[in-house]
């Protein structure tokens, strides 16, 4: 047990950052020899994303990262998570690589390190290439492979700038809501089965990362996943109700976090997906079980669960329409998440070291007016969620770090421009960037390491 009380500051090892992704800010999508991703292919899809909302310029990243670096510096924010372009590095997926996407992301890293701002890389943030997709994309061990060597690449070129790598963002998204129900790109509707198979290719993604950062990293590299679990929070905090929620949690995350800490897919997994069941060859789950050096966890919203009658292991409650939630529909808001999916993956899959790599909220109406956006409904959201956070490390989880979505406001995929989930708004016309209410919060938190 640690002795942290509930007004005493994190811990001064804490990591205190923001969060985006390539995609979601750096435009220049055609730019200096990068290749079509799947969402540069799927955005122009009509109906498929609001507004028909390109990621063609976005917030211009690609241009101005050495002014939002300084701006994140002057919020005191010293780390930040940011993922990068696969289409920029390999145009094809696989093939002749692309010096000017190394050059990129070279000058890039070296502008943060001028501000004295870590980088938290994630390899995979969604934009696949498609040319891979044109050749089955993650239904394919084409993309695995393809992955495993833009991987190496990767390491070997900005292993000396960059000592946390985090291997995939999301896997359920980019399979299951890409391939299964279509929402996301490339939009495919298919069974069951070539959903399980895109999801245990990720799986292999995944244990090439980890093999890549191992092998080309360096000294004193780390390496970790980042999954949206899906999160239970027990509707009382008693023994049963906890029982049920961590019975609920290992149900739903046995496909994820439960075949990669379990060194294969469980049989209660097998059974019920029976014919439908992901193919593995030999040697898959050497690759996929590999120790980490960390989980991140991307913690946005939770199930209600209590026990269950009648012998039923737990009950999950549906939300009545009166529930809070953001502007986002799944978004409901319950803090309590951020605690109970930390305790979750420290007790049941004895996880030593856990970062939240995203919590944040999207609204659509956020306005400058007098040069700020008073967002104290996501001030509010900070405030709750960073109270269970710390919470979590008083009760001896070990949480090592929180990193805000997002630093700006951004593409919200399908959702487009329309929703907003930075700390710092983007007038889309100009461009410009003003910091709002909860960035000013943040900055004040993230200098006290104490919640305001
Ligand atoms: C994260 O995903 C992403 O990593 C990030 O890029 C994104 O901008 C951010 O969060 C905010 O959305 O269609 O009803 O099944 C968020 C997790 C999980 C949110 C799936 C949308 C779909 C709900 N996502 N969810 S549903």
């Amino acid at each position: 047990m640690s002795t942290l009380t509930y007004s005493s500051p994190f811990p001064p090892s804490f990591v205190f950052g923001v969060a985006a992704a390539a995609a979601q800010i750096e435009g220049a999508a055609f730019t200096d020899g990068k290749g079509e991703s799947i969402w540069d292919r799927f955005c122009r899809v009509p109906g498929k994303v609001a507004g028909g909302d390109t990621l063609d310029v976005a917030c211009d990243h690609y241009n101005r990262f050495d002014d939002d670096f300084a701006l994140m510096a002057s919020l005191g924010v010293k780390h930040y998570r940011l993922s990068i372009a696969w289409p920029r590095i390999y145009p094809q997926g696989d093939g002749p690589v692309n010096k000017n996407g190394i050059n990129f992301y070279r000058r890039l890293l070296a502008s943060m390190a001028r501000h004295g701002i870590t980088p938290w890389v994630t390899l995979f943030h969604w934009d696949l290439p498609q040319a891979l997709e044109d050749r089955g994309g993650w239904t394919s061990r084409v993309t695995v492979n393809a992955f495993a060597r833009y991987a190496d690449t990767v390491v070997k070129e900005f292993g000396a700038l960059v000592k946390n790598w985090i291997t995939l963002n999301e896997i359920r998204c980019f399979t299951l809501l890409a391939y299964g129900l279509g929402s996301k790109a490339p939009g495919r509707r298919e069974g069951k089965a070539v959903v399980n198979q895109t999801c245990h290719h990720a799986l292999l993604a995944h244990g090439h990362a980890v093999r890549a950062v191992r092998e080309f990293g360096g000294p004193g590299t780390r390496v970790g996943l980042t999954d949206n679990c899906d999160v239970s929070v027990p509707v009382t905090e008693t023994p049963d109700d906890i029982a049920a929620a961590q019975a609920w949690f290992l149900d739903k995350n046995e496909h994820i976090l439960g075949a990669i800490h379990g060194g294969g897919y469980s049989p209660a997994y097998l059974a019920r997906t029976g014919v439908d069941a992901p193919q593995v060859q030999p040697g898959d789950f050497d690759l996929i079980s590999q120790p980490t050096d960390f989980l991140g966890l991307n913690i946005y919203t939770a199930t209600y669960v209590r026990s269950g009658e009648g012998g039923e292991p737990y009950e999950a409650l549906a939300l009545p329409a009166s529930y809070p939630r953001a502007d986002s529909p799944w978004l409901n808001l319950v803090p309590q998440a951020i605690y109970w999916a930390a305790r979750m993956c420290h007790e049941l899959y004895g996880h030593r070291s856990i970062y939240v790599t995203e919590n944040g909220c999207g609204y659509d109406e956020e306005r400058v007016v007098g040069g700020e956006v008073v967002d104290l409904h996501r001030r509010d959201f900070l405030r709750n969620h960073l109270r269970e956070l710390h919470r979590a490390i008083a009760d001896g989880i070990p949480v090592d770090g929180y990193f805000l979505w997002s630093f700006v406001d951004n593409y919200e995929w399908e959702d487009g421009y329309g929703r907003r989930f930075g700390i710092v708004h983007c007038d889309y016309e100009t461009l410009e960037r003003t910091p709002k209410l909860s960035a000013r919060y943040y900055a004040d938190v993230v200098r006290t390491r104490t919640i305001l």
